[in-house]
């Protein structure tokens, strides 16, 4: 059998919007046919996905009767057991209507607020009732271009009062749902609140249901912003808030391109595979890997699920070279952790004889500076790794 191909365990998952996605950009129409969901879930079965994702309206159109709305979800729902494909993750489509230009959360007419509210409780219902786990909030407009229009301390204000309400909702209905928050700098707002991963970790500490509130970190967001994403999503794994994660591709300094997994920066993308596989040690991450891509526009419907075969089998590839690389003696050699008995126990816990001992220390600070640390070897073992020149 192939080592490479998706299995089940992978836990590999894309959103309908994603393979759903029928190329258009601001500048074009779509170049390939739209897809309905069912089919869309039979194709992500053939190629060997786990799972789907969903907003509200990608399944359900806006605007749908009640009785539209059930239909529509009973004929999903029966895709998904003749496919044997989950719902891993859903969340709310809060940036579409018009409706939404302002924002939704933060929005200064309250009457939008409110819309916003209700709409996501339907939206959460309909994600436990097809089997969501894991609930994700996206704020594409919670933002601005005319900064003068609100303190942006009321937006963060707003934006609590709303996910505190909303996680009352989850508890008080006991659903079995997380929520995962989604930073972005910008696009399609001139500037988004809380920006990034780390904004959002921050928010998330101010939460009245703490506990129950993650990121999902994406590849994209954080190098649209010139940010080292695997030190974000690092920073969301040691404090357990890694809930969910969208992988994509992007390069520094251009508008959000949602890349094929792996198709840029792959030093970057083996150095994220290695962190949440846990080659180099530490906690693995178990959620999802949720590719938040699309194919180029170049591509007819063949062609997406070669994006979505390429997605995932980028990654297996990835995780199988992370795992020689942190096998190798070489590596471990150079990046092997140097304890020191007599000087860890003084570096944490402050005690004022534990900071008189360490000034005391007679330490060698030139002999310190002249020591050599191979980082320019390990770094190109890394790279050989990588192409294969090494195994
Ligand atoms: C984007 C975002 C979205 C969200 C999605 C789920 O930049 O468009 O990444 O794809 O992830 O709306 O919340
Ligand atoms: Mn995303
Ligand atoms: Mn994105």
């Amino acid at each position: 059998m192939d080592p490479y191909s998706p299995r089940p365990e992978d836990r590999f998952t894309f959103g309908l919007w994603t393979v759903g996605n029928p190329g258009r950009d601001p500048f074009g129409p779509r170049t390939r046919p739209v897809l309905s969901p069912e089919s869309l879930v039979e194709g992500l079965a053939r190629c060997g996905a786990w799972g789907v994702n969903l907003h509200d309206n990608d399944l359900v159109p806006f605007g749908s009767t009640a009785a539209e709305r059930d239909r529509i979800v009973a004929s999903f729902k029966q895709a998904l057991a003749a496919h044997g494909l989950v719902v891993p993750m859903a969340t709310t489509n809060l940036f579409s209507h018009p409706a939404f230009k302002d924002g939704a959360f933060t929005a200064n007419d309250p009457e939008v607020r409110a819309f916003a509210l209700a709409k996501t409780l339907d939206a959460i219902d309909l994600g436990v009732e097809l089997g969501a786990k894991t609930y994700v909030f996206w704020g594409g407009r919670e933002g601005v271009e005319a900064e003068a229009c609100r303190d942006p301390r009321e937006a963060v204000k707003r934006m609590r009062e709303a996910v505190d309400f909303l996680c009352a909702y989850v508890v008080e209905q006991g659903y079995d749902l997380r929520f995962a928050l989604e930073a972005k700098p910008n696009e399609p707002r001139g500037d988004i609140y809380l920006a990034t991963t780390g904004h959002m970790l921050h928010f998330i500490s101010t939460l009245e249901h703490e506990q129950m509130v993650g990121v999902n970190p994406e590849v994209a967001h954080e190098t649209m912003a010139g940010l080292s994403f695997v030190h974000g999503v690092a920073q969301a794994m040691e404090a357990g808030k890694l809930f969910h994660i969208d992988l994509n591709a992007q390069r520094i300094g251009r508008y959000d391109q949602d890349l094929r997994f792996g198709s840029e920066d792959l030093k970057q993308a083996f150095c994220l595979v290695r962190l949440l596989e846990g080659t180099l040690g530490g906690e693995r991450y178990s959620g999802p890997r949720h590719f938040d891509a699309h194919a180029y526009r170049t591509e007819d419907s063949d062609g997406v699920w070669d994006f979505a075969a390429g997605c995932m089998r980028t990654y297996k590839l990835l995780a199988a070279r992370a795992e020689a690389f942190d096998a190798d003696p070489e590596v471990r050699a150079i990046i092997e952790d140097q304890a020191d008995s007599a000087i860890d126990p003084l570096l944490s816990n402050f005690t004022p004889a534990k900071a008189a001992q360490l000034r005391a220390l007679d330490l060698d600070v030139d002999a310190l500076g002249e020591r050599a640390l191979r980082y320019e070897r390990l770094d190109q073992l890394m790279v050989e790794h990588l192409m294969g020149a090494r195994e």
